[in-house]
């Protein structure tokens, strides 16, 4: 198949799961074309099935905003066409899924549309009335829509009272970068007295509740050794350093930044952390079982189809701060209960969200869809 895929090409779960699916559909022979405002940031090594179309956004004096979506919009339909292209698979549904409806309208309708939701496009811009008629017109006008959980459907059929029927594929782990790397020498870095290694990765919005997991941290820290590592960047991380300052924790954080390669430093981490307050599915979380690290995260939107309670990690009440700390630090005290719980992380990464079972689910739904 000849496949078009737009995404968010920065940091974030949306653009990483895009690109990651383009690789994988490259691998099994589709010709892949990624029509995006920048290069991908994780598209890595050249792959002879993979092309790269930048969207170039010029600003005129007219103009009080750049015209992104219409930029795009025509992007895909000259690409559709000289590459002759099947489908557009766009992910987040704001503004790709209308980008690629008018773009259909300017190539034809042999030009199928599969939409991805992933989670704020729905569950944050969804409450906006100044966006909401539209997303529902972007999703009921794509010819399959898919979401990254049941979660997620869950919530755009209460929201939007959308007619389409919208099929949950989880979003994939590739097993063969994320799994357990030997790390020793790199953890002493970290943890030079074999402190246990807390982690947090995310774009710092406030949704993230980046200060419970100093909270966590905190509590967990009276009761042993420990060290915490955030990796990221965003608008909370003024009011987090600042935090971190006011509690005297300074030289037991460490910020790692922005990283494009998480695979190695999450083997680094004894337990991720993940306090959301709304996580359609929480790919970092899957990404850190997938390294055989458990999760204390919360009860919030799709992590519980991702981290089974008990099992992979513990989960509990959104902003119950004193409960995770608690399951974190039974956790990290109870070797025998650890290693069931990393083991069983592991398994679940490698089966459920494993990326061959998750792309040939999307293999299948173009092919029904063109067919
Ligand atoms: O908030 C983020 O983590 C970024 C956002 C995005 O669009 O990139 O992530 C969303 O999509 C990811 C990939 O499907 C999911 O793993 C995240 O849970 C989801 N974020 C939220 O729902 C807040």
């Amino acid at each position: 198949m000849n496949i078009g895929i737009t995404c968010y090409p920065s940091l974030g779960g949306s653009g990483v799961v895009a690109t990651e699916l383009g690789k994988l559909l490259a691998e099994r022979g589709h010709q892949v074309h990624f029509i995006t405002g920048g290069m991908p940031f994780r598209l890595g090594a050249f792959h002879p099935n993979i092309f790269y179309h930048e969207v170039e956004v010029n600003n005129y004096d007219v103009f009080k905003y750049p015209p992104y979506d219409l930029t795009l919009a025509n992007r895909m339909a000259q690409v559709a066409k000289n590459e002759k292209l099947d489908l557009l698979h766009v992910h987040y549904a704001v503004p790709h899924a209308l980008c690629a409806f008018l773009a259909k309208q300017m190539v034809g309708d042999h030009l199928k549309i599969v939409t991805t939701l992933h989670g704020t496009d729905i569950t944050v811009l969804g409450y906006d009335s100044n966006l909401s008629d539209m997303i529902r017109f972007g999703i009921e006008r794509s010819d399959m829509v898919t979401a990254v959980s049941k979660d997620l459907i869950d919530q755009t059929n209460e929201l939007l009272h959308v007619e389409k029927e919208i099929v949950p594929i989880y979003n994939f782990v590739d097993k063969r970068r994320y799994y357990p790397k030997e790390v020793s020498e790199l953890k002493k870095v970290f943890a030079p007295n074999g402190e246990k290694i807390l982690m947090h990765i995310s774009n710092f919005r406030p949704v993230k509740r980046v200060p419970d997991v100093i909270d966590i941290f905190s509590k967990v820290q009276e009761e042993m050794p420990a060290r915490l590592i955030l990796i990221g960047e965003g608008p909370e991380m003024g009011a987090v350093r600042k935090m971190i300052a006011e509690r005297g924790l300074t030289d037991d954080v460490c910020f790692l930044g922005k990283q494009e390669d998480v695979a190695e430093v999450l083997s680094m981490a004894d337990l991720m952390l993940l306090p959301s307050e709304k996580e359609s599915f929480g790919l970092v979380a899957l990404e850190a079982m997938a390294c055989g690290v458990p999760v204390v995260a919360t009860v919030a939107g799709g992590l519980p189809e991702v981290v089974i309670d008990g099992v992979c990690g513990f989960l509990r009440p959104i902003g119950d701060v004193e409960g995770m700390a608690q399951a974190a630090i039974q956790l990290l005290k109870n070797d025998e209960l650890y290693q069931t719980f990393s083991k069983n992380s592991i398994e679940r990464s490698c089966t459920t969200f494993c990326h061959e079972r998750i792309a040939s689910q999307y293999e299948a739904l173009y092919e029904q869809m063109l067919s």
